[in-house]
């Protein structure tokens, strides 16, 4: 591996994931409080994070929690709580809506206490320990996620422990596939999108991701030798033979999704160096995406 930001960072997820959790004490009277209703909104690799936490909140019967991507917020609608989840806390859409929202029902997660976000949000969380230098985030995100599902009643330090794991499996087999597909159930569909979005912002490499059970609705299609199917979290009945019958290769790993993730970020960043790129400066993407109007 080469010295890049991201190799640190993304190595170094599983103390920042127990550092996480044990913020929970100070942290916790901050998040939402059980029976909530409650909206999550991110932007990219934040708004996945948002959606696999939504399944976590509404699976552990805490209420209603639904995703969304910073600029599809329905402001038609009545949420007890919105959490908001920008580790730059400058991105444009972020802070647009931030405009929209009652003050006092607002909830910002951000890795940088003097930014906009943190500044005009009355209650913030700030994972500044997780912050990165790369512009590619990693341990940030999953930071925030490792702090939401502690809140969830979620073991961390389990997490922790296989995402350690996910740190050792060797990769060089999936290295010369010319396709991946990411699919997951649940909590995984989100991490299956942000492995997809690290693989083509670190590696500017082809990657896809949909809900497992869509899968065969479709994108089935594109599988076939070369190529990856990589399932993160359990996958449904005899999805694997479907897909080794059309002669891609079937991946999975028998981690939690979110270290199962881990697995997948390494994989980008691997990519990446093969493919001779620089995975801590993806092409056309800045560390925030901040819009002139
Ligand atoms: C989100 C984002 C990511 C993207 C890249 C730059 O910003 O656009 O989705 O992958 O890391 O940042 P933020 O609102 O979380 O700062």
């Amino acid at each position: 591996m080469t010295d890049t930001f991201v190799d640190t960072e993304l190595a170094s997820q599983p103390a920042i994931w127990r550092i996480a959790a044990s913020h929970l004490p100070q942290m916790g009277a901050r998040l939402p409080r059980s029976g909530e209703s409650v909206a999550v909104v991110g932007c990219g690799t934040s708004w996945f994070i948002a959606m696999s936490y939504a399944v976590h909140r509404e699976q552990s019967g805490a209420g209603v929690t639904d995703a969304y991507s910073a600029s599809e917020f329905p402001v038609t609608r009545n949420y007890d709580r919105v959490v908001v989840i920008s580790r730059s806390g400058m991105t444009t859409e972020i802070l647009d809506l931030l405009d929209l929202l009652p003050a006092d029902r607002v909830i910002a997660i951000t890795a940088v206490p003097t930014s906009t976000l943190a500044i005009r949000a009355k209650t913030v969380i700030c994972l500044d320990f997780a912050d990165e230098q790369s512009v590619v985030q990693t341990r940030f995100a999953t930071a925030t996620l490792a702090l939401l599902r502690a809140h969830l009643g979620h073991d961390i330090d389990q997490l922790a422990t296989e995402a350690e794991l996910a740190l050792t499996i060797p990769l060089t087999d999936l290295l010369d596939a010319d396709q991946v597909t990411f699919v997951g159930l649940g909590a995984a569909v989100g991490m299956a999108c942000e492995a997809a979005l690290k693989t083509r912002e670190a590696a500017q490499f082809w990657a896809e991701a949909y809900p497992a059970m869509d899968y065969r609705h479709g994108p089935i299609a594109i599988a076939q030798p070369g190529r990856l199917v990589w399932s993160l979290g359990s996958a449904p009945e005899n999805l694997r033979e479907d897909v080794e019958r059309t002669g891609a290769t079937f991946v999975h790993h028998d981690l939690d999704p979110m270290a199962a993730l881990v697995v997948a970020q390494r994989f980008a960043v691997a990519l990446a160096v093969q493919r001779g790129l620089d995975p801590d400066h993806p092409r056309s993407l800045t560390r925030s995406v901040i819009l002139t109007q």
